[in-house]
């Protein structure tokens, strides 16, 4: 028998909070067994134990925001293989859920200011992975790095991400809010505002919308986004699928349009790498990836989240049906896993099974792209004599034009509209 101090794995997102303890300290834990709900902006998810044993100590609290890299926990195991045992157990995160949330507003970049419960405390400065010119560049900035999320390795906070994180409060800070000298007093006059107007109601968020929504500020401070449409001629391809339909639910399989977009959209990603790359954070260059990964964005009744499904270019189109419905189970039953949740090369977002004509969907970094897919129609088509009734899957590429540029997005999205029209073309 073995003390260890397990750590965090890579949750494929920066920062999670702990929203729920599963299991009681002095219990025993099985390998792979539940053991804490995280949300993250991405999704709520529910960590696996790496070992078995007995639970001796939580290091972190309901609450507390983890990355990966913390302390977690300290278990009485057999065998610690895999896990980091250290002698002495590394001190629980902080409780940083409040701060994480809040809206924060750094005095030297915005007329706001930030509500006291969200003041900068010195435990969570203390916390944060940060090189010496960063902490002094933040606190000359007079910028709390609690509040700021590190894009280095192990969420390391690096240079740029202190000035995305000032970009991004400065565009918060729209010229046209009431001033006002504290957050309760901007509360008081927009509830002013808005009365004036007549009866009003306030719904509060849940937690992952309001995670996704800090996300998707921060995005906007740092992607480039341009769209380019097109759309798929998947006259045979409908066919195709309502023909083999049966035969896929006889095995158990939902065979709809989606598993062959993913098909279609690996390939893409083999045959165009820049799809499958990465800004470094620097601004230096691009990392490019080898694993084909997509990830599908997902409605439930908490929000939007976005699984991974790993290795697409290597799956059949059943296989990929079955992973995506089990995934979308998962995440609408709140039991996705940190790994369903990590490494995504780019996002498919369909709006299909909804409604419209096209749309903007917004690149989700770190990836570069994102497909977002409308309802199919039978449309009129020139064939050269004469019209034909064809059905049209009207699709939209988003992209982050600091790394592709808009000739390449083109040619990548009308190519991956000749995939869809002729699947054969998938062997070539
Ligand atoms: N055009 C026409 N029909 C479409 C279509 C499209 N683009 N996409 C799907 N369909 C069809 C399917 O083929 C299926 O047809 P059948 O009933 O004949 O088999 C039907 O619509 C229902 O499909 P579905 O929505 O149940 O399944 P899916 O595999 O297409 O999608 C999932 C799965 C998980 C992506 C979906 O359930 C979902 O959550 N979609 C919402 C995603 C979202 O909100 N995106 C927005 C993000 S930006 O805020």
């Amino acid at each position: 028998m073995a003390q260890a101090s397990i750590k965090i794995p890579d949750l494929g997102t920066d920062a999670a909070t702990v929203i729920e303890i599963l299991v009681q300290e002095g219990q025993e834990i099985a390998l792979d067994q539940s053991l804490i709900t995280l949300e993250s902006a991405k999704a709520t998810m529910e960590l696996p134990s790496p070992v078995a044993g007995r639970l001796l100590q939580w290091q972190l609290a309901l609450g507390s925001e983890v990355h990966q890299g913390d302390a977690w926990m300290l278990v009485e195991v057999a065998d610690v293989s895999g896990s980091a045992p250290t002698p002495s157990a590394a001190p629980a995160a902080a409780p940083a859920a409040a701060p994480a949330v809040a809206p924060a507003v750094a005095p030297a970049v915005a007329p706001a200011a930030a509500p006291a419960a969200a003041a900068p405390s010195s435990q969570d400065e203390a916390l944060v992975h940060a090189g010496p010119a960063v902490r002094r560049l933040a606190r000359e900035m007079g910028i709390d790095l609690a509040q700021v999320s590190g894009h280095g390795p192990h969420a390391r906070i690096l240079k740029d991400d202190i000035k995305a994180y000032v970009r991004t409060r400065m565009q918060q800070a729209s010229p046209a809010a009431p001033v006002a000298s504290d957050l309760a007093g901007l509360l008081a006059a927009q509830e002013r505002r808005l009365r004036q107007a007549g009866e009003i109601e306030f719904q509060p968020l849940t937690r992952l919308q309001k995670l996704s929504a800090r996300h998707l500020v921060e995005v906007r401070a740092q992607v480039v986004p341009v769209t380019q449409f097109e759309s798929a001629d998947i006259t045979e391809l409908e066919s195709f699928r309502l023909q083999e339909k049966a035969g896929a639910a006889a095995q158990g399989v939902k065979l709809t349009l989606l598993p062959f977009l993913l098909r279609a959209l690996a390939t893409m990603l083999r045959r165009y790498p820049r799809f499958n790359s990465e800004w470094r954070v620097d601004g230096e260059g691009i990392w490019f990836k080898q694993g084909v990964h997509i990830a599908v964005a997902v409605d439930t009744e908490q929000g939007l989240t976005v699984p991974v499904l790993h290795d697409v270019d290597r799956l059949g189109i059943f296989e990929i049906a079955r992973q995506l419905e089990a995934l979308s189970v998962a995440a609408r039953e709140q039991k996705l896993r940190p790994a369903d949740l990590s490494g995504a090369s780019m996002t498919i977002s369909s709006l299909g099974g909804v409604g419209g004509t096209a749309f903007t969907p917004v690149v989700d970094l770190p990836q570069v792209a994102i497909l977002g897919v409308s309802r199919a129609s039978i449309q009129p088509v020139w064939d050269g004599q004469s019209f034909q009734p064809r059905r049209l899957l009207p699709l939209s590429l988003s992209y982050d034009h600091r790394v592709i540029d808009g000739a390449l997005a083109a040619r990548f999205v009308s190519e991956l509209a000749q995939l869809l029209q002729d699947l054969r073309r998938l062997l070539l």
